[in-house]
């Protein structure tokens, strides 16, 4: 490979070049074109649902059809839409953030958005042969150990595969962070979205394997006939609902505290100002992510556990009120006294500031044990989680788009589409979901197919299903702004925003090997603080030298197919033992690739100092 690679490739080239790729910033690439297909999925999944509420006893999809679209949309908006979005933009900026070539395990990097990609194939499989799940995102046994088709199956061994993806992305950034950091980068000088990219991936860690535990049992469940969940002969149902929440809560804030990090960012910027508290910022992030892992019970306030139980979590719940509250007055602070300039991403922040409080008021009032036997399972519930994970991540997700995009890509996103955009989903937002909390309130339940007329209820869903409508055309818009700016988009400057981290003193899109010097960083806001004295770049933190980069390689994909082929085996194998074969034969193909990882020396490749002195001229 030479650095003079800017010819016009085949799409053969292209292909293969993502195929292999190790490098973090087209691995950003890979999860953002997934991520953004299955959100585009679970977004005509969600119209769906609303198409089939906008009138009482509305018979556009039959039952059964019903539940399987609302537990496809759950699991696919969270698993397959709302983390891997993340995991693209923490891929395209942390790196860079902390001056780092490439992250700690390039192959492992590759390795989990390929494992995310075969998951999310496998799971969206299931429409096609013979039903999706339908227990539910949550997969409530024993509804879901008596689901009858194989959708359950498919939930199962497709969330394996593509969680097995993300425990190892988030222990890849651990490790990344802890080695990588450019000199002078100690911890409280990392950037806000490096910091909350660290909690978030210690999140990761802990939470993944309780679900990888759940997924195993409900497995074994179902296809081993072990009875792990049956109480009929002596197991437990509820601990289901424990194990399935001591992941699911804090995946929740899986899903937010990047985007918390985003927000530091975009506000920081655009502020002209440093981030208001950030030490405050840094420990209150890590007292949420404490804190998210001590309440799992509030989503099992009605199962019975007792007042004892209900009451320690519920004050625990509403603890976390007070370190998000401290965040909110950071970031208004932030931006006082500030030179604002309103632009894109500055719209999804700010318009995500009273879009999540109130998803967190309405937050408190399901913390209250007693208050929630009212709220349980209705769309008071839809409109809270909306609120926070459409509110939060999905308008924290379009800021970070926004911002990043002329760094991942070279070019800067229509500024008129983009705020049409904002503007158009934001409005269609709060049309859908605002309502949705008084629709609770009088009593329509989650997840029920129709609701009956003269209820009061009709007006409310037909106002929730037009605004639902209106964010799918921001989308669109969204969506046309990416094509027109690839076809003549503005060409993006290395610093566009007069940014204050380090991504932004290498050109736009950076070269493969990121830094040609890693930069010496002499505090927090480290660009920043060189352009305040006048420098016009990063001053080297070492002499200029050969560099070290690892090869591309098929493997990660090989590996991916291998398990996607036995998680096939897995769920048919029930029905005809002949299917065996593709388990032993996907397992086999899969470890087989391991073994040739293990025992092919891989030393990389060296790009030579004489050739980063040439092209500087
Ligand atoms: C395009 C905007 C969206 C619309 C119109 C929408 C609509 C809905 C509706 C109507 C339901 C409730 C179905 C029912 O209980 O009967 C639902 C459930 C759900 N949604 Fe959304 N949604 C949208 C976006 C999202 C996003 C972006 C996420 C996550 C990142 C998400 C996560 C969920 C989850 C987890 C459930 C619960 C599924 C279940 O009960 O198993 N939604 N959505
Ligand atoms: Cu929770």
């Amino acid at each position: 490979m030479s650095i003079a690679a800017a010819q016009k490739r085949s799409f053969s080239t292209v292909l293969w070049d993502y195929l292999t790729t190790v490098d973090h910033k087209k691995v950003a690439h890979l999860y953002l074109f997934g991520g953004g297909f299955f959100f585009l999925l679970g977004g005509i999944e969600a119209l769906i649902i609303r198409i089939q509420l906008i009138k009482p006893m509305n018979d556009v999809v039959s039952a059964g059809l019903y539940n399987e679209m609302f537990t496809m949309h759950g699991t696919t908006m969270i698993f397959l839409a709302a983390m891997p979005l993340i995991l693209a933009l923490m891929n395209a900026a942390m790196p860079l953030q902390i001056g780092a070539r490439d992250v700690a395990f390039p192959f492992l990097n590759a390795l989990g958005v390929w494992l995310f990609i075969f998951g999310g194939i496998l799971l969206n499989l299931s429409w096609f042969l013979g039903g999706a799940p339908d227990a539910g995102w949550t997969s409530y046994v024993p509804l879901a150990t008596d689901s009858a088709s194989h959708g359950v199956d498919f939930y199962v061994l497709g969330l394996q595969i593509a969680g097995a993806g993300t425990l190892m992305s988030g222990i890849n950034f651990l490790a990344t962070i802890v080695n990588m950091r450019a000199p002078g980068m100690t911890y409280m000088r990392m950037p806000l979205f490096t910091w909350t990219t660290f909690i978030t991936s210690t999140l990761i860690l802990f939470a993944f394997p309780a679900l990888t535990i759940g997924l195993f049992l409900l497995m074994f469940d179902r296809m081993f006939g072990s009875a792990f969940f049956d109480a009929a002969l002596g197991g437990n149902a509820i601990i289901w609902e424990h194990l399935f929440w001591i992941f699911g809560h804090p995946e929740v804030y899986i899903l937010i505290l990047p985007i918390f990090g985003v927000f530091s960012e975009v506000f920081a910027t655009f502020s002209k100002k440093r981030l208001f508290g950030y030490t405050a910022m840094v420990f209150a992030t890590m007292l949420i992510a404490f804190l998210g892992f001590m309440v799992w019970a509030h989503h099992m306030f009605t199962v019975g556990l007792g007042p004892m139980a209900n009451s320690i979590f519920a004050v625990a719940t509403m603890a976390i009120a007070v370190p998000t509250g401290i965040k909110i007055f950071n970031w208004l602070a932030t931006m006082w006294g500030g030179s604002i300039k309103i632009n894109s991403a500055m719209l999804w922040s700010l318009g995500f500031i009273p879009t999540f409080t109130i998803g967190g008021m309405t937050g408190v009032m399901l913390g209250s044990a007693v208050a929630d036997y009212q709220y349980h399972d209705t769309y008071f519930v839809v409109a809270h989680f909306h609120y926070v994970i459409v509110g939060g991540t999905v308008f924290g997700i379009f800021a970070g788009l926004h911002y990043w995009w002329p760094k991942m890509f070279g070019r800067i996103l229509n500024e008129t589409l983009g705020q049409i955009t904002f503007w158009v989903f934001f409005i269609g937002f709060h049309l859908t979901f605002f309502i949705q909390h008084f629709l609770g309130l009088m009593g329509m339940p989650r997840r029920y197919w129709v609701f009956l007329e003269g209820q009061e209820l009709d007006l409310g869903n037909l106002i929730s299903t037009i605004g639902a409508f209106l964010m799918g055309v921001g989308v669109i818009v969204f969506l046309y702004n990416v094509v027109v700016t690839a076809i003549k988009g503005e060409k993006a400057a290395a610093d566009p925003w007069d940014g204050r981290t380090l991504e932004w003193s290498i050109p736009s899109p950076p070269p493969f090997y990121n830094f040609k010097q890693v930069p010496l960083v002499r505090g927090l806001d480290a660009l920043w603080i060189e352009k305040t004295e006048g420098n016009r770049q990063m001053t080297p933190g070492e002499p200029l030298d050969d560099i070290h980069m690892p090869n591309g390689s098929i493997m990660p994909f090989l590996m991916s197919l291998g398990f996607f082929v036995a998680g096939i085996g897995f769920i048919y194998q029930t029905d005809h033992k002949l299917w065996f074969l593709a388990l032993y034969g996907g397992m086999a193909f899969a470890l087989g690739t391991m073994v040739v990882r293990s025992l092919k020396d891989d030393l990389g490749y060296y790009v030579k100092k004489e050739e980063l002195e040439r092209e500087a001229k």
